[in-house]
């Protein structure tokens, strides 16, 4: 494919036999196809392990197993037969592989061995793994305060792992808790914790099987929740509606040829994935929510003039909400003008959206990133609570809020105490059960660590997975932060360009997969939990051979740097990594609603995590759910690039062929790019309005004015149906365009999905 033309047609539906052809490909691309393909008939089934692919729930009655083209590349991946090991990285040296590409790195295999960088040659060493923990303990120590040092989580952890992790951090003494979900869905959390007292979604799997309607707003399940697919699709045919709010045309939310369903598949169809589609500009949905609510009393004013049953649910309203009163007063008062001009759709496309809800018993609202990496994301979230309640579409069958999470373990994460602003009844519980006070100053998000580490004020940087120099905003900044530690660890299973940017002292200690056996040294198999989206908890059991003998479980490598450092007095960490069944006794001891722990986990689907809120129990401080009284706000982006020549509203988004910063390949066949990731999406018009051409190379430059100077080059302008003013492309290519100092109100996520950019000619 030449570099200047990485267009062509897109597939005409998601999944279908271009998923198929892409997962024999990936198979085939692992090394391994025949243990690729027996690993993939284990995936969520209830004795294989839980996909690593996204925290989609899996159907409790599922007869056959469920995998999607995309869990299958995250499965192929992680189970490929490449290696990096010693001999890799004694042929380069750090400076020579901070030039490849993520993908490259990734594409290098499984990490075998641990590794300490040695500054003098600029490589990375294999050590072993007992030095490894005594040189980080000294490190550790050696600190001024505990507070100087960040432990970062990316989602994919086990709660296992996550629950020894935060018991770790916290007793060496700080909550300095950087996490992925600080990136992600935090103002999910925030916003639905002020609103019904429980930071996560109320509905579960069954509920999509019983609503008459679902809002899927912000969202690309046919990339990054695929299984999701089939949930609409099922919706669509039983006649209850999907409604759309997307500012692109997605493929998968148009429609779905499930890969497994034969006969479907012969005759080559495919089925509707919704049956409304509105375009909202970007950062517009607090504005479509405002109208749609405005639409719903709106209907409540005519229905009582005409003497018709009401279309509100007063008994819900009354008995359950607080601020009813005042926030229709202030809905009632947002003018038209405003809530059109900023959500970029007409009143009557508002109208349309909203008649859809005042028809509907049962409704259920879902999002993603397209809602929670703004400014007013918070505010979004608490106004889409807000409308929901004036149907009482909480807390009852096919009804209720689903912030549809990332990583496939990132809620059950923050369920077992990855938050550095810990509730205090787990730092009541956690000392109740140890003896010991716990740390009680609030620490680092991840924008709060990048400013600590950007000031040299961090020391010691500690990774539980992820690729957080990539991943974050400012990405180049970020570099020089990390060039400032004493200590880089990153406990992870493949190459990233984090581990190429070590502090003082750096080590990379590689782990076990979720594919792969854990067995402790008595040989009995060990059973990691994680949790999803629909606060479902269950087991997952690798069942392949480790990538490398020297390879250890997370929770293994945990205890190794916790016993270093803090000795087994207070928690005795060789006995607790021995059995994981021991960890679960005492996350079962120190948090609520885990009942029979180890029992539940083992029961073929798992456990519901009990929701107050899914059980119209209000834990906020009115002790009911409450209305928002958000003033609809300015979408100040739209205001700075008026006026201002070639400059647009860019996001950043994920491509077909990505796993976050792991990127498989360059193609991104729903949006018909091929062979290339440096693409930027344009409205066809908007490149009539500009001084380019379709195709043109381009560099993006940064307007946010702090005296940093931000820009990508050589980027294709595609012309794609998106709304004017508005440009879409790649993260993590594109983040360093991404100012670090903005972060959404409430929720500090950075604002990756409304980037002011102005575009020039290409200079080579
Ligand atoms: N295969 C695969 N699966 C994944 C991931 C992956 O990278 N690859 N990542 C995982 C993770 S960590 C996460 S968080 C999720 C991410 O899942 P998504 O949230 O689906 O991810 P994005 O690619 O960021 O897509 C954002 C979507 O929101 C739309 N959007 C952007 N801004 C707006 C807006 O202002 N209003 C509206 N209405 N729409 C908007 C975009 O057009 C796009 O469709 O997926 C998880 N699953
Ligand atoms: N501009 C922009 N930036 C974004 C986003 C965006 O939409 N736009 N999205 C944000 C979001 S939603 C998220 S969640 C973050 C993601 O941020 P992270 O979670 O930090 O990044 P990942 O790319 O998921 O991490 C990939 C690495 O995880 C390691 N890994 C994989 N599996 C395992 C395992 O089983 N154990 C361990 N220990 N390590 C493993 C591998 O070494 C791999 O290289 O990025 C955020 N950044
Ligand atoms: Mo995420």
């Amino acid at each position: 494919m030449p570099d200047d033309d990485p267009i062509r047609k897109p597939s005409p539906a998601a999944g279908g036999w271009g998923a198929l052809r892409s997962v024999s490909r990936e198979l085939l691309r692992s090394g391994k196809p025949v243990e690729g393909a027996k690993t993939l008939l284990t995936l969520n089934q209830s004795d294989g392990f839980d996909c690593p692919g996204c925290a989609w729930g899996d159907p409790e009655h599922g007869s056959s197993f469920e995998f999607c083209e995309n869990g299958v590349k995250a499965v192929a991946w992680e189970a490929t037969s490449a290696r990096a090991g010693p001999e890799f990285f004694a042929a380069h040296t750090l400076s020579q592989l901070r030039e490849w590409s993520d993908h490259d790195l990734e594409k290098q295999g499984r990490l075998t061995h641990p590794l300490r960088y040695d500054p003098a040659s600029d490589r990375y060493e294999p050590i072993a793994w007992e030095d490894a923990f005594t040189q980080i303990a000294e490190a550790l120590r050696a600190l001024e305060s505990p507070d100087q040092a960040e432990f970062y989580t990316s989602g994919r952890a086990s709660n296992e792992a996550a629950f020894l992790y935060q018991l770790f951090v916290r007793l060496y003494g700080t909550n300095n808790f950087p996490d992925c979900s600080h990136m992600c869905h935090e103002a999910s959390g925030v916003a639905l914790t002020e609103a019904i007292g429980t930071g996560k979604g109320t509905v579960r799997l069954e509920d999509f099987e019983r609503c008459d309607l679902i809002y899927c707003v912000g969202q690309n399940p046919g990339t990054n929740h695929p299984r999701m697919l089939k949930s609409l699709r099922d919706c669509v045919a039983r006649g209850a509606q999907v409604c759309v709010f997307n500012t692109l045309k997605e493929k998968g939310l148009d429609r779905f040829s499930d890969p497994q369903n034969k006969l479907e598949m012969m005759r080559g169809g495919s089925e509707p994935t919704s049956t409304h589609y509105f375009r909202p500009r970007l950062g517009g949905d607090m504005a479509v929510f405002r109208g749609m609510s405005k639409c719903v009393l709106e209907a409540e004013d005519r229905a009582q003039a005409q003497g018709l049953p009401p279309v509100l649910d007063h008994a819900f309203i009354e008995a359950h909400t607080a601020g009813f009163s005042d926030w229709c007063a202030m809905v009632r008062a947002t003018p038209w003008a405003q809530i059109e001009a900023q959500s970029g759709l007409s009143r009557a496309q508002i109208e349309a959206a909203a008649t859809l809800y005042l028809r509907a018993d049962r409704v259920i609202t879902t999002w993603a990133m397209g809602i929670t990496q703004h400014l007013h994301s918070v505010q979004t979230i608490r106004e889409i609570a807000s409308f929901m309640f004036l149907k009482g579409n909480i807390g009852r069958e096919g009804a209720g809020l689903c912030p549809v999470r990332g990583h496939s373990n990132v809620q059950g994460d923050r369920t077992v105490g990855i938050n550095e602003k810990a509730p205090a009844a787990l730092l009541d519980a956690l000392e109740a059960e140890l003896g010991v006070p716990m740390p009680r100053t609030p620490g680092h998000n991840v924008a709060e660590a990048i400013g600590a580490m950007l000031a040299g004020e961090a020391r010691a940087f500690i990774a539980l997975g992820g690729n957080f120099a990539r991943a974050v905003p400012d990405t180049p900044l970020i570099a020089q932060g990390f060039a400032k530690l004493d200590l880089t660890v990153s406990i992870a299973t493949k190459l990233n360009t984090s581990h190429l940017l070590p502090g003082k002292v750096s080590f990379v200690l590689p782990c076990l997969g979720r594919t792969e056996i854990d067995r402790n040294t008595s040989g009995k198999r060990q059973l990691i939990t994680v949790e999803d989206s629909m606060s479902m908890v269950h087991g997952s059991a690798g069942i392949n051979l480790p990538a490398s003998e020297h390879l250890r479980s997370e929770v293994r490598i945990i205890a190794g740097i916790a016993q270093a450092v803090l000795g087994n007095a207070v928690v005795d960490w060789t006995a607790l990594s021995e059995d994981n069944d021991r960890i679960r006794d005492m996350i079962a001891r120190v948090l609520p609603n885990f009942g029979d722990f180890n029992a539940d986990v083992r029961r073929p689907r798992g456990f519901w995590l009990r929701n107050p809120a899914a059980c119209r129990e209000w834990h906020t401080p009115s002790q009911r759910a409450n209305f928002a009284l958000c003033d609809l706000r300015e979408a100040t982006e739209w205001q700075q690039i008026q006026g201002l020549e070639n400059t647009f509203v860019l996001q950043t988004i994920r491509s077909h062929d990505q796993y976050n910063t792991t990127v498989y390949g360059m193609d991104d066949r729903y949006r018909g790019v091929f062979g290339a990731r440096n693409v930027v999406f344009i409205h066809p018009d908007d490149i009539v309005g500009s001084d380019f051409a379709a195709g043109d190379l381009v560099d993006l430059i940064g307007c946010f004015d702090d005296g940093i100077h931000r820009e990508c080059r050589g980027f294709h302008l595609v012309p794609y149906d998106i709304p004017l003013g508005c440009l879409a492309g790649y993260f993590p290519e594109l983040n360093a365009l991404v100012p670090h100092q903005i972060v959404g109100e409430g929720s500090f996520t950075p604002v990756s999905k409304s980037v002011i950019v102005r575009l020039r000619a290409h200079q080579g």
